[in-house]
């Protein structure tokens, strides 16, 4: 039951509720989304360490027709689930501060930023006007006028993602497959035992980007995957693009399906400025059958008037009302607080204050002020 968890402090005082928005046409002025610049890439190596390089960085490529997306599954090296720290990202962060102090021209001129999130918590954000099914759950700090936010997932939900039912985890290979046929470690990949196969799938390995954007007033740095960039990588993040698997549509039901998966592909690109989104269908076998390219921005005008149509305007403006409540709720606390953020579907958004046995569940005997590794604490709270 999300209203009775032990770990949350019920005081009257600071439990606030924000609730589910209208679905019409925001009437209010929409806030801007400010096109995303990239600041710093890092690179997860294979025994999950992050380096500031692009060893992870892979060139698109097609895929052969009909390709086996089951293929080498017995070979797959599976990072095991685990909470999602915002670690990697604050280390990414820390470096663009040090470096913007240390440069010449702009000594000290670091950026009032208003959030530091991962693009995936910042997605399952947007999108929750039109979530329906899954709810979740966050942790938030602020510190010094910058909000932290962390996802949260339950022991319960973390085991269940560790123990997913084996149709599942086949499911969600077949993604990790399709990159690997899709992608290119630029001249050295290994000779294909399969044609198209770039290499067995290590999901400890990842590239990811670093950007600054703004919604609204306030401005965000956002870290996230990327998948592949076409052609030569520029330094940025103009010719990323984002790899998908699908079912193959075969009716109309289908179609409004896929159209309703759209704005999560949507939002998940939208937010780290990629403009490709390339998608292989594939037949309930694994086996591909075509692929599309979609361009990000023409993707809302693409579901616009279709059953199960959708309006990023609606997913902005809600953002900027969720920011704005967060804003308000953790006002004039102390800097240690740990807020309980949950959404419900159809219902909206509560927030509680952690009390002590919830802040050491997030600390999690790990070296950390609230879930905030301590050295970052460190450096910002000197
Ligand atoms: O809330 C999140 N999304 C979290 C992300 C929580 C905790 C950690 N992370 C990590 C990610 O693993 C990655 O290192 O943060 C980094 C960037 O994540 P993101 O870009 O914000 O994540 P998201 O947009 O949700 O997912 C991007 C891709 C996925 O691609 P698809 O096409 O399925 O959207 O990241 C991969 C996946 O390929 N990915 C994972 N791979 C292995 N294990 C996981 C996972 N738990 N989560 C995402
Ligand atoms: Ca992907």
């Amino acid at each position: 039951d999300l209203a009775e968890s032990p770990a949350i402090k019920r005081r009257l005082v600071t439990e606030c509720d924000l609730s589910y928005p209208a679905l019409s046409h925001p009437s209010s002025n929409p806030p801007a989304f400010q096109r995303p610049s990239q600041l710093i890439t890092f690179s997860y190596t294979p025994s999950r360490t992050l380096e500031f390089t692009d060893s992870a960085l892979r060139y698109f490529v097609g895929p052969p027709r009909g390709a086996d997306l089951g293929y080498a599954y017995d070979r797959w090296i599976r990072r095991p689930e685990e909470r999602g720290r915002i670690d990697g990202l604050l280390t990414a962060w820390s470096k663009v501060q040090k470096d913007m102090k240390g440069s010449h021209e702009g000594v000290g001129k670091v950026p009032d930023v208003g959030v530091v999130s991962w693009r995936g918590v910042m997605t399952k954000i947007l999108t929750a006007p039109y979530e329906e099914r899954d709810g979740w759950e966050m942790n938030v700090m602020a510190l010094d006028g910058t909000l932290y936010f962390e996802e949260h997932l339950s022991e319960a939900r973390l085991k269940e993602k560790n123990d997913m039912e084996p149709r599942h985890r086949l499911q969600s290979y077949y993604g990790y497959a399709f990159e690997s046929y899709c992608t290119s470690s630029s001249c050295h990949d290994s000779p294909a035992d399969v044609p198209g196969w770039s290499g067995d799938v290590d999901t400890n390995v990842q590239w990811c980007s670093v950007v600054k954007t703004k919604l609204g007033d306030t401005r965000m740095i956002i870290g996230g995957e990327v998948d592949c960039v076409r052609g030569k990588y520029t330094g940025g993040t103009d010719n990323f693009v984002e790899l998908k698997t699908s079912m193959a549509i075969r009716n109309p039901h289908d179609e409004s399906k896929f159209e309703k998966k759209l704005l999560k592909f949507y939002f998940q690109s939208f937010l780290l400025g990629v403009p490709e989104i390339f998608v292989g269908f594939r037949k309930p076998t694994g086996h591909l059958t075509t692929t599309q390219s979609f361009q990000t921005i023409q993707i809302p005008r693409m579901v616009r008037g279709k059953p199960g149509a959708w309006d990023p305007l609606v997913c902005l403006d809600w953002g900027q009302q969720f920011l704005s409540f967060i804003k308000a709720t953790v006002k004039g606390g102390s800097r240690r607080d740990v807020w309980r953020v949950r959404f419900v579907p159809k219902v909206g958004v509560t927030a509680a204050l952690l009390d002590g046995a919830g802040v050491q569940d997030v600390e999690a005997d790990e070296d950390r002020v609230g879930f905030l590794p301590r050295w970052y604490w460190a450096e910002n709270t000197a």
